[in-house]
């Protein structure tokens, strides 16, 4: 069901009165039960459900570190997802990054031994697109140096941003880092519908709910991979897909030039193991890093909600690995708690690879 995720800001009554089905409740309502506290800005779902062990689409990579700037001393962004923007804080919901540099004594936000601290919101000067009600900008973040200057930059989570009319289909911003830190020069602006991007926009897609940056191919510059975990494929429903877009001399790009061509993944890709299933949200959690010490990065794909067997909501993993041509399936995993030699036991609504850790 592609609309399960708008739960993190709709109203707890809207929420009671959609969710009737036992399948749901299970396996899709418990990670998001945390969600009905309040829908409050300054207790929004998203950052109540980390007392659950994660949130909604920040599950994989929580706070992003890089070195925004250069000056070896990593940097710190915060997704401020709920945060209110505009007049007033009329633009309710909206969502924002706080960013804090490093110094010889740590983070700081007084520009004392480092950059000042920067706030943004999709109305910051230059940034494109635009704040609007809903959107969630900071919702999931992931750094990466995608361009390979030696400047970490940050690619940023809109899960409930429309695109066009399309409502919640996602999207995502990345911002270029620099001497000075993260600017907005050469920002881009990212969706289903963006030219050369596999797939389509749709209703609820929630592309970008996770995010995670690695270097798949092993080229110098790192790659973004992009969660959107509630694609439909072929008439299921919020069986989840990935989106990767390969990094080049000029940034991340999905026309295969500078770079390799962008990729589209979901169980039923040839060679991906297991099956995709309606509500798997295949991609709810991402994490990389390289599993097999080959200088190439590897990426796991957290499906919570998929069920092993007839046990619902038990959870698995899928764990595509890198090559000189990007990720790719030749030696693809399938991990769940019922996989031979992981320790427990595979349960109803576990939600194994609710968060991923890399
Ligand atoms: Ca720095
Ligand atoms: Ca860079
Ligand atoms: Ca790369
Ligand atoms: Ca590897």
């Amino acid at each position: 069901m592609g609309e399960l995720i708008r739960f993190s800001k709709l109203q707890p009554g809207y929420l009671f009165s959609i969710l009737l089905g036992a399948q749901i409740l299970t396996a899709v309502l418990l990670p998001f039960h945390v969600a009905l506290a309040s829908e409050d800005d300054n207790s929004l779902a998203l950052d109540s459900a980390s007392s659950a062990g994660g949130t909604i689409g920040a599950a994989s990579s929580g706070p992003a570190y890089g070195d925004f700037n250069g000056d070896g001393k990593d940097d710190l962004a915060l997704g401020v997802p709920g945060e209110a923007v505009g007049t007033g804080d009329s633009i309710t919901f909206a969502g924002a990054v706080n960013v804090l540099y490093g110094s010889s004594t740590g983070l700081q936000a007084s520009g004392t031994g480092g950059p000042n601290d920067q706030f943004w919101t999709q109305d910051s000067a230059g940034l494109l697109d635009s704040a609007e009600a809903n959107d969630n900008f900071g919702s999931s973040l992931a750094t990466g140096d995608f361009n390979n200057d030696g400047r970490d930059d940050l690619g940023v989570g809109v899960p409930f941003e429309n695109i066009g009319s399309i409502q919640d289909a996602g999207a995502a911003s990345v911002l270029y880092g620099s001497s000075t830190g993260l600017q907005s020069g050469n920002d881009q602006f990212w969706n289903q519908d963006s030219s050369s991007v596999q797939d389509t926009a749709e209703a609820f897609d929630n592309f970008a709910n996770a995010l995670a940056g690695g270097d798949f191919n092993n080229d110098g510059r790192d790659d973004l991979a992009i969660g959107v975990q509630a694609e439909d494929l072929g008439g299921i429903e919020a069986v989840g897909a990935v989106n990767v877009l390969y990094g080049s001399s000029t940034g991340l790009q999905a026309s295969g030039t500078g770079g390799p061509d962008d990729q589209f993944w979901n169980q039923d890709s040839t060679g991906v193991l297991d099956t995709a299933e309606a509500n798997d949200q295949f991609g709810f959690a991402l994490g990389a890093a390289d599993f097999n010490g080959d200088d190439r990065d590897d990426l796991a794909v957290g499906i919570p909600s998929e069920a092993i067997g007839t046990i619902f909501g038990a959870g698995a993993a899928n764990v595509l690995y890198g090559s000189a041509t990007g990720l790719q399936t030749s030696n693809d995993q399938f991990w769940n708690q019922d996989s031979s030699g992981v320790l427990g036991s595979a349960d109803d609504s576990d939600n194994f690879g609710w968060a991923l850790g890399s």
